[in-house]
């Protein structure tokens, strides 16, 4: 086709799609949001991810549990599965051809990473199960090493319970205290408060780039240039980030960042501690045994550099090559348009969801990513996520591990609505379309 033919016919095609939308909405902000929308071709990226064209209780899936754990590309699928037939082997152990082969997958693995989140070195890119483990070893190791009685953790009001739980155990086990800093009625930390908690005796930040159950985006950037200051280093949970938009660690100066795979199109198991060197070389190891060792004798042992210092027995080979596989995909599509994309249909969920009496939204942050909390008056959420899934709605409902924030906006439970790059606008008006239907059968 000649090339000004077929720009023509990709206008007009988006031009249709374009009107097709507009129409049957109103309010100025529904339509800043279908705009967003229209120049990412959500049909195509769709096709890539196999699950998302099956029915569930005989209606077509919409998925919007995408902060518990999105899915996966056909791709990633393949690529773990030709992993598990064709190269399954154990790595940094073999001689044979089989291990080296695997070895190699699994270190190129690790440079991806790298080059994803712009790490220095491969080296600091640690691999664990998830953000979970990822944080309980640095609580661990960083805490055992440079916590001591009376120092304090600083962690926000919204933390998930994986970026609390680790430290409480660490502070009573070290005699420390944790010092929280509070949110205010929107779901953002009130930042003066944040800069009054800093002193002497805080012995390190840890805190959501974007919290889970309230879709804040916190202003990490700037929280860890305060903390530097006061020469604290900062850990951040980037477990509802790095799905959603590009990161830089070094830009961000982040001492810590971790994030899981199975929220980024990648398998479960898979997931990515990442520290800077002078901090990884000062802790000690959180798991010991085979891999992590340089010599062992009954009277001394002594550990190998990182990465193996942290990771300690057989990995997770099959979900690190995934993890790579998922952002070889990531690197297909132009990651900052899905980003785009993506807040798009965000605002235009806020703003239908907000048309509709009774559905109260929890977290209105200025600044958000990927997550819609909602309750209806006094219907509960599970009954909402119940109701939503006769429709082959996925929807969140409870606590999101992230009780203390229920305790803040005094409600037991949200129902949550959560978006990745391959969900459409058809499918937040059937998100809307099924709450409505929810509220008739409560009247
Ligand atoms: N949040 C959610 O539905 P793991 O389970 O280790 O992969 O990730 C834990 C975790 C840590 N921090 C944040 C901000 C998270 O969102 C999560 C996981 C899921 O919100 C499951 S509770």
């Amino acid at each position: 086709m000649n090339f000004n033919v077929r720009m023509l016919k990709n206008g007009i095609k988006r031009m249709a799609t374009e009107l097709d939308v507009l129409s049957g909405i109103c309010g100025k902000e529904k339509m800043k949001a279908v705009k967003g929308m229209t120049s990412w071709n959500v049909e195509t990226i769709r096709a890539d991810f196999p699950v998302l064209s099956r029915e569930v209780n005989g209606k077509p899936l919409v998925y919007l549990d995408n902060a518990a754990s999105s899915q996966v590309p056909r791709t990633v699928i393949d690529r773990t599965s030709k992993y598990l037939a064709e190269e399954h082997s154990n790595i940094h152990r073999g001689v044979h051809y089989l291990s080296q082969h695997a070895t190699t997958a699994y270190e190129a693995a690790r440079e991806k990473v790298k080059r994803f989140i712009n790490a220095k070195e491969a080296k600091e890119c640690i691999f664990v199960r998830g953000t979970t483990e990822g944080i309980n070893l640095v609580a661990s190791s960083y805490g055992r090493k440079f916590i001591g009685e009376g120092d304090e953790i600083l962690v926000s009001a919204m933390e998930h319970h994986s970026n609390i739980v680790p430290w409480q155990a660490i502070a009573e086990e070290r005699g420390a205290k944790i010092r929280v800093i509070p949110m205010n009625e929107r779901g953002e930390l009130i930042l003066d408060e944040y800069d009054k908690l800093l002193n002497a005796r805080t012995k390190i930040v840890a805190v959501a780039h974007v919290s889970n159950s309230l879709g804040t985006i916190n202003p990490i950037k700037e929280m860890i240039e305060t903390a530097h200051k006061f020469g604290v280093p900062v850990l951040v949970d980037a477990a509802q980030s790095v799905p959603h938009f590009p990161v830089d660690v070094q830009d961000l100066d982040a001492d810590f960042f971790v994030f899981s795979g199975h929220k980024m199109y990648a398998p479960t198991a898979s997931g990515i501690l990442y520290g800077k060197r002078e901090w990884l070389d000062a802790m000690p190891p959180y798991q010991t045994g085979g891999g992590m060792i340089r010599t062992v004798s009954f009277e001394k042992t002594t550990y190998a550099p990182v990465p193996e210092k942290f990771e300690a027995g057989t990995p997770a080979i099959a979900a690190g090559i995934g993890l790579g596989a998922a952002i070889d995909y990531l690197n297909t599509i132009d990651f900052e348009a899905a980003a785009s994309y993506e807040h798009s249909l965000l605002e235009y969920a806020a703003a239908r969801l907000s048309d509709i009496p009774k559905v109260k939204i929890i977290g209105t942050a200025e600044k958000k990513a990927s997550v819609l909390s909602f309750t209806i008056e006094d219907i509960h959420p599970h009954d909402i996520g119940t109701i939503l899934d006769q429709d082959g709605i996925a929807v969140r409902a409870g606590h999101h591990c992230a009780q203390p924030v229920m305790q803040f906006f005094e409600v037991p439970a949200t129902a949550r609505a959560s978006f990745a790059f391959y969900n459409t606008k058809e499918e937040v008006d059937k998100l809307a379309d099924s709450i409505q239907k929810v509220i008739e059968v409560f009247e």
